[in-house]
């Protein structure tokens, strides 16, 4: 931490004394472009869901129900404190017949798509984006039309082993 503190003001300082001759040559690791402003979210038609997630690495909500077809819009908002690098979480809706844990396999090594698997989108049938602390993302969709077990976890590594994870049952 203190490192990274030093890195972040050595940086800092180096941007100061170049002053208004262009940008820093050097860049920091990870800082990506700042986030985009917050934006209405998209119409949220569906029968709402809220699931709450924390430091405690839990979701709030483990199971749900729907009806086939049902419109859902659940909400994933992350109440903890500690920083999104090494504490975020999302919520990944997927099909009944995935290999849990051949996809989480996959995710934790998927830092640069969010711990979201680029060859395994086809698998997920609704998600959020990765939040940091105080953020929140809603997924909007259609629960599927065949009754059955759909699991649902957070794709951080390490965290759906531990238990952040749940089931949508449609009956
Ligand atoms: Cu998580």
């Amino acid at each position: 931490m203190k490192r990274y503190a030093l890195l972040t003001t050595t940086l800092f300082l180096g941007a100061a004394l170049a002053g208004c001759s262009g940008p820093p040559s050097v860049q920091a690791e990870g800082s990506a472009a700042p986030a985009p402003a917050a934006v209405p979210s998209a119409v949220n038609d569906g029968r709402k869901v809220e699931i709450v997630a924390n430091d405690t690495m839990k979701f709030s909500t483990v199971e749900i129900h729907a009806k086939p077809r049902e419109r859902l819009s659940v909400t994933l908002a992350n109440n903890g404190l500690t920083p999104k690098f090494s504490m975020g979480h999302n919520w990944i809706l997927l099909e009944p017949a995935v290999n849990v844990d051949a996809f989480l396999a996959t995710a934790a090594e998927s830092p640069t798509t969010e711990y979201v698997p680029a060859a395994s989108r086809g698998q997920i049938l609704a998600s959020t984006k990765l939040l940091g602390p105080g953020e929140q993302d809603t997924a909007t969709f259609a629960a599927p039309a065949t009754p059955g077990q759909y699991p649902f976890l957070c794709s951080y590594p390490g965290h759906a082993q531990v238990g952040m994870r749940g089931v949508l049952i449609v009956e």
